[in-house]
């Protein structure tokens, strides 16, 4: 799939811009870091046009997927993430909260559905999904979901084969998986799981036929060159992965980045406009941190190519922005949600 370099609009750039326009509309996984710097890099007016040209035309319409997000298991993680509230080797652990039953997470869903959501999205905070009874009860979660006529995401860390195919066979619509950050930053964010074993994750959620939902954080005081090395990660993956995260670093109290800088919105929108340009079909999902971003930071997101949002009031643990915030920010920005009822 490629789109037509001729329909673009690449009057009055230079030579070298107009040869940047050329090669975003094709669908490549063959992005250099350098390439994607310079993207990252461009005049914000001349990432906004370029992003803005791309997405009119591979997602006509500027329509919004709004997925609503549940956590089923709380707290108590093995892995040591660094920005995780999550994490037992975080003092911010919230761990001890019950574990969820199949029926209130139904009825979660139903109301997300009645709200407006085409998605749902369940969390587990798993180093690695475990057999028996909690992994049973997810996959009732899961067809529960897609019989409400739903599209059904899980994020429960590392998979087997088997499990990923018992999970397709739930009728999962997409695992969620996140790189986090680039391969040379990452240690310094995570030591109990590698990226190889990130990389290895998806590749088996793939071989079970369930779309991928994989993405990053930005905040995490990475470098320019590590967000573009990120970018070029998710880009080589073939294909790229239908839904793409784009996380802004919520800094929780009792973390290790508890501290970090909060992220200029600014710098959100350009993550998101470059990976519209180098993603062209993918959903570019705008995660967390999105409170912080402000009405206009969120707008101009949404210009620059986001096409979804998590919609609730709370993400897994941290605060979202309100429902009736965001029908407004919609309803301001003349954007349409995409129908709640998916076949
Ligand atoms: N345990 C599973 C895993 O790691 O795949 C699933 C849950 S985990 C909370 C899902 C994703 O949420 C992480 O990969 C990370 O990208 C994002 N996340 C977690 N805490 C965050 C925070 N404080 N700020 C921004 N994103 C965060
Ligand atoms: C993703 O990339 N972001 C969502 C979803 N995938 C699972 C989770 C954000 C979590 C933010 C921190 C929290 O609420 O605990
Ligand atoms: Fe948090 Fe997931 Fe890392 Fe566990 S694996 S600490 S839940 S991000």
């Amino acid at each position: 799939m490629t789109l037509s370099p001729a329909a673009l609009p690449t009057q009055g750039l230079t030579q070298d811009l107009a040869q940047i326009v050329r090669h975003e509309l094709e669908h490549r996984h063959d992005w250099s870091v350098a390439e994607i710097e310079v993207l990252l890099d461009l005049p914000l007016m001349d990432l906004l046009w370029r992003a803005q040209s791309v997405h009119r035309q591979a997602n006509p319409g500027y329509r919004v997927q709004l997925a609503s997000l549940l956590s089923v298991k709380t707290g108590g993680c093995e892995e040591d993430c660094a920005y995780c509230p999550q994490s037992m080797h975080n003092s911010s652990d919230l761990d001890g909260r019950p574990n969820l039953e199949v029926a209130p997470v139904l009825e979660r869903a139903r109301a997300a559905k009645e709200a407006g959501a085409q998605r749902f999205c369940m969390g587990w905070a798993w180093r690695e999904i475990r057999e028996g009874a909690p992994f049973e009860a997810m996959l009732k979660m899961v067809s529960g979901v897609r019989e409400l006529g739903m599209e059904a995401c899980v994020t429960a860390g590392m998979l087997t084969v088997p499990q990923a195919q018992r999970l397709a066979e739930a009728g999962l619509t997409a695992y969620n998986h996140n790189l986090d950050t680039s391969p040379e930053h990452y240690d310094q964010i995570i030591s109990t799981r590698t990226y190889q074993e990130r990389l290895e994750t998806l590749a088996r959620v793939r071989s079970a036929g369930i779309s991928l939902c994989c993405g990053g954080i930005i905040g995490l005081g990475e470098s320019g060159r590590d967000r573009a090395s990120l970018l070029a990660v998710l880009a080589g993956l073939e294909p790229h992965p239908e839904s793409v995260p784009i996380n802004a670093l919520v800094a929780v109290e009792g973390t290790p980045l508890e501290d970090q800088q909060p992220v200029d919105p600014l710098e959100m929108v350009r993550m998101v406009a470059v990976a519209r340009i180098l993603m062209p079909y993918s959903r570019v999902r705008l995660s967390a941190g999105r409170e912080a971003l402000g009405r206009e930071g969120q707008l101009l997101c949404l210009l620059a190519g986001a096409d979804s949002i998590f919609y609730g009031d709370t993400l897994l643990t941290t605060a979202n922005p309100g429902v009736t915030e965001d029908q407004e920010l919609l309803a301001a920005a003349g954007v349409v949600p995409w129908d709640a009822l998916v076949s």
